[in-house]
């Protein structure tokens, strides 16, 4: 037999099949996540498996680099690869069908274990959506396969080449010119046609699940609080263009977490455990249970261990919550400054997140909270709702846990929360801080008085002094905003007669204890970030 001409057309066939084959896949997972849980479909579960065994150096990477698109990524890029993947077995579906199938199944099981080994599965029904998938892929991928079926696209001389399997029927059973073009054509439409509806429905059945819990944010009224906040003092803010604005709205707050699916929680069904050591009462109490009580309201700065000296992930807004320590003191704990046999406040989460706390911190008497409301609206979806912990002074990954349904008083030598797993530290107060808000790096202001500005932060110690230095000049003390509490941010600005040439500023403030930001540099990983704040500015 001569030998026949590479078939590109076959070759690319193939690799369409297993494209369609990995959309049906994903599709029917779709639709079947919606029956279980949305998390549970693939994309979403390896993605999450993949964050919860990423090094914290290229978590803190990945968070430096694409910011909070950093997820957005991550899924795009788990869906680039499966797309290779199932074009590769596409091809290699061509000679061997029951292989291409078989390649199909394993993703089928890699997605199964991922779901079913996220910290926030409890049932072996987050298996289905991968699984199903996979079966319904590779089903295609074979049927798909029995359309293209002819000798091999590359080889071709007979004799040459290797033994036909059982399951790929030789060219002559079929059409003798190649494979059944028709055929493909109109299957692979079939089948595209149908993983879209599939997967359409099953997206709106995701979507129809968090209608519930919209409704009962929506539903939300947040009552006056027992003990307000008092106005901040119109002294709290300088007027200078480009400052952070003091308070922080929702939309502008950052957000850090590992959710790839932004938790949709109804209050209505909500409740939250408390238990462990020392809990004499353990209860389970409800949404309406924490509005019913006297509430308080408070300023609060929230800042990530992952911010880098300058970065964005500090924000401060006005909480409406339920003291914390009241409510422990209620269940009957004790802090182990008073005796208590549990050090550790566990938090956990809706989807997983546990987040651990001394005790001690939430009960000395500091505002720590369970917040309902940020900046007088019920929390938002990406912020927590319908209830988060927030406690001031500590890094967000010790305290701040969002879609919160669970505390546990332990000890610190029994239990080691997520992070603390992952080599973060067990306890994390925040660094002493500071930031130039304006001007902006390599920005070109005109000679004369040049308006620095920016926050600084030392949270439940409060900022007393910061300074400024102009290239290797002396420090110069700032002005300092009126504090609101030592719970906030302070702003400040400093006028600085500013000469031709490139210039370098830096900040450094120094907190109620006396202690000065160190410039000593530190990456964020094991306790957030220490060093001092610098922009290179060129004056005109
Ligand atoms: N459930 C849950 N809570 C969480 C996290 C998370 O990943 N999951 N991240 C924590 C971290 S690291 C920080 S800094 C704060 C951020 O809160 P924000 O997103 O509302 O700004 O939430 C904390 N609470
Ligand atoms: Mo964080």
């Amino acid at each position: 037999m001569p030998l026949r001409r590479l078939d590109g057309w076959r070759v690319l066939a193939g690799a369409v099949s297993g494209l369609l084959a990995g959309f049906a896949a994903l599709a029917s997972a779709e639709l079947v996540s919606a029956a279980v849980r949305p998390e549970a479909g693939p994309v979403v579960a390896v993605g999450g498996a993949a964050i919860d065994r990423t090094p914290a150096s290229v978590k803190d990477w990945a968070i430096q680099q694409f910011g909070t698109d950093d997820k957005l990524v991550l899924q795009i890029g788990i869906l680039a690869v499966l797309a290779l993947l199932a074009g590769v077995l596409g091809v290699v579906a061509l000679r061997r069908r029951l292989v291409g199938a078989a390649g199909v199944l394993l993703f089928g099981v890699i997605g199964a274990l991922a779901a079913t080994g996220r910290p926030d599965s409890t049932a072996l029904s987050d298996a289905l959506p991968s699984l199903t998938g996979s079966v319904v892929g590779a089903g295609l991928l074979y049927g798909l396969g029995g359309r293209l079926a002819t000798t091999s696209p590359w080889a071709v001389d007979r004799a040459s080449a290797p033994p036909t399997s059982g399951d790929v029927p030789g060219p002559d059973k079929h059409t003798p010119a190649g494979w059944d073009r028709r055929g493909f054509v109109i299957a692979a439409t079939v089948a595209a046609a149908a993983s879209t509806g599939v997967g359409a429905l099953g997206k709106s059945f995701n979507a129809s699940r968090g209608r519930a819990a919209v409704a009962s944010r929506e539903g939300v009224e947040l009552p006056s609080p027992a003990s307000p906040a008092r106005a901040v003092p119109a002294g709290a803010r300088v007027r200078v263009p480009g400052v952070s604005s003091f308070i922080t709205s929702n939309k502008d707050f950052y957000r850090v977490d590992t959710a790839l699916v932004v938790p949709k929680v109804n209050a209505g069904t909500w409740r939250l455990r408390i238990h462990g050591t020392g809990v004499t009462r353990e209860t389970r109490l409800s949404f309406a249970d924490l509005l019913g009580r006297e509430l308080i309201e408070r300023d609060i700065t929230l800042t990530c261990v992952s911010n880098e000296v300058g970065g964005p992930y500090v924000g401060n807004a006005r909480w409406i919550g339920v003291r914390l320590a009241d409510l422990l003191t209620e269940h009957g704990v004790v802090p182990p400054s008073r005796g208590g046999p549990a050090d550790q406040l566990v938090a956990r989460s809706v989807e997983g997140m546990t987040i651990g706390t001394p005790v001690d911190d939430v009960m000395d008497g500091r505002d720590a909270m369970l917040a309902l409301g940020m900046n007088g609206r019920p929390l938002p979806f990406a912020h927590g709702f319908p209830v988060r912990m927030l406690v001031p002074g500590l890094y967000g990954y010790v305290s701040a846990c969002k879609w919160i349904e669970d505390i546990e008083l332990t000890t610190f030598d029994d239990y080691d929360p997520y992070w603390v797993k992952r080599d973060w530290a067990r306890e994390a107060p925040v660094k002493t801080q500071s930031r130039i808000d304006t001007p902006k790096p390599f920005a070109r202001p005109k000679a004369g008085t040049v308006m620095v500005a920016g926050v600084a932060w030392a949270q439940h110690r409060g900022i007393d002094k910061v300074e400024v230095r102009v290239d290797d000049g002396p420090w110069r003390p700032a002005d300092l905003a009126a504090e609101d509490t030592r719970d906030t941010w302070r702003q400040w600005s400093f006028p600085w007669p500013a000469t031709p040439g490139g210039h370098t500023l830096t900040v450094r403030a120094t907190d109620r204890t006396g202690a000065v930001q160190t410039a000593r540099r530190t990456r964020t990983i094991p306790d957030g970030a220490s060093g001092r704040h610098s922009v290179v500015v060129t004056v005109d």
